[in-house]
């Protein structure tokens, strides 16, 4: 799990596609805190932060050398501010690993349309948050583009953009709609689909922002004969918008929401990106720092004791059988692929020893990293998985049983 962070000049201006022509002097966040952001992903359980470096409308977080458009020219600190240097500062200080969002749709750099000179600003912008940052986890590539018909025409140098991250930053996760290493899971509802193979067709989606049925549904599921693994990665906000808005602070997503949210994500082979932004004040506002908070109480409360967890395991070709100590009560299966050997469960069915028979509690399609199945509550002593299909001979790291809090 990440947690996203959109911070920029929209945060000032109610928007959530700046239009590039904004005054640098309407960045004024006073009291901006980055270890607050950092503790509250910490309180929620997340392992990593991204944060929009720069947006659509070309406001740079960094005091960038390609351009005046930054911080630079911002009261923030009285213009000596680098929030991204505050930013992956206080991820590490609080153990999580920072990432950046660089858009490359640009609305205010006016080279954007003349394709090789915007290139080269693109990848300047690109090498200085690359090598001036320490590592960095992941960057984010946005394939969003609102230019209309009639708009410039960018032609995006996406090799020579990998290239420069691969040189840099060799540890560093690719995301965008195409990869290179983590794909775009097809919408933005914290939703992964339902089967979701790591594996993909890269023919299918051969550049971020393609569109069309085809490339969402290869999106959403993957696909179980593609030709290379790019696990998915889900991107929803904890508010109606990306970006923060007054008028929005009675919308937080509640724990429950993320809980749910956590399920159809992490719980379906797919990270979850959560999108956290802060105010005016540069602060995380309060009640999305409870319910953050909530959700990572209530998921540690929910998955800290697996009942199965000195369970007598046995597997054979079709299946695994779980033998408990004794009776026990649950309403929530995990499973887990050892997906070093690749993905290979296409379905399965969780049912429970009811002396005479097997009562079926549960069915689903792919496994992957994890599956979450919430079940009926059952007390049993004996619960068998079954793989009714699968590529090649399945192989389960863990079943794992829980009870949910009430
Ligand atoms: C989209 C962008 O247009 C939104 O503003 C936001 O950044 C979201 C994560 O990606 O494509």
């Amino acid at each position: 799990m990440g947690m996203f962070l959109h911070f920029g000049v929209n945060t000032f201006t109610d928007r959530e596609w700046g239009l590039g022509t904004e005054a640098e002097s309407l960045f004024n966040p006073t009291a901006l805190d980055a270890r607050q952001w950092a503790r509250s992903a910490r309180a929620g359980g997340f392992r990593r932060m991204i944060l929009t470096a720069k947006h659509h409308d070309g406001f740079c977080l960094w005091p960038s050398a390609a351009t005046s458009h930054s911080v630079k020219s911002s009261p923030f600190r009285g213009g000596q501010g680098d929030v991204v240097r505050e930013f992956v500062d206080a991820a590490r200080a609080e153990g999580l690993e920072p990432g950046l969002y660089l858009s490359p749709w640009d609305r205010h750099e006016p080279s954007y349309g003349d394709s090789p000179r915007y290139n080269d600003f693109y990848c300047a912008q690109l090498t200085e948050l690359l090598t001036r940052y320490g590592p960095l986890v992941e960057i984010w590539f946005d394939g969003a583009n609102g230019e209309g018909p009639n708009g410039k025409k960018q032609t995006y140098d996406w090799d020579r953009y990998h290239q420069l991250i691969r040189q840099h930053q060799p540890r560093a996760l690719i995301f965008s709609d195409a990869g290179p290493d983590i794909r775009w899971v097809g919408s933005e509802d914290g939703s992964a689909g339902d089967p979701n193979w790591c594996a993909v067709d890269p023919a299918v989606v051969p550049y971020p922002g393609a569109g069309g049925d085809a490339v969402t549904a290869e999106l959403q599921h993957g696909d179980p004969h593609g030709s290379v693994w790019r696990p998915g990665e889900a991107d929803v906000s904890i508010r109606p918008g990306w970006f923060w808005h007054p008028a929005e602070d009675a919308q937080v997503k509640s724990p429950t929401n993320l809980l749910d949210l956590y399920v159809s994500s992490v719980g379906r082979n797919a990270g979850l990106l959560l999108n956290v932004p802060p105010n005016r004040d540069g602060l995380l506002s309060a009640g999305d720092v409870a319910n953050l908070t909530a959700f990572g109480a209530r998921r540690s409360a929910w998955f800290s004791r697996n009942l199965a967890a000195s369970a007598f395991v046995r597997h054979d070709a079709s299946g695994v059988m779980v033998t408990l100590t004794g009776l026990a009560r649950f309403d929530t299966v995990v499973l887990r692929e050892e997906i070093a050997r690749g993905q290979r469960v296409e379905r399965f069915t969780l049912e429970t020893d009811e002396g005479s028979r097997w009562r079926t509690i549960g069915t689903g399609t792919t496994i992957g990293a994890k599956r979450i199945v919430r079940v009926n509550p059952v007390t049993a002593d004996r619960v068998r998985v079954s793989m009714t299909s699968s590529l090649g001979r399945p192989s389960l790291a863990e079943v794992a049983l829980y009870r949910s809090p009430a």
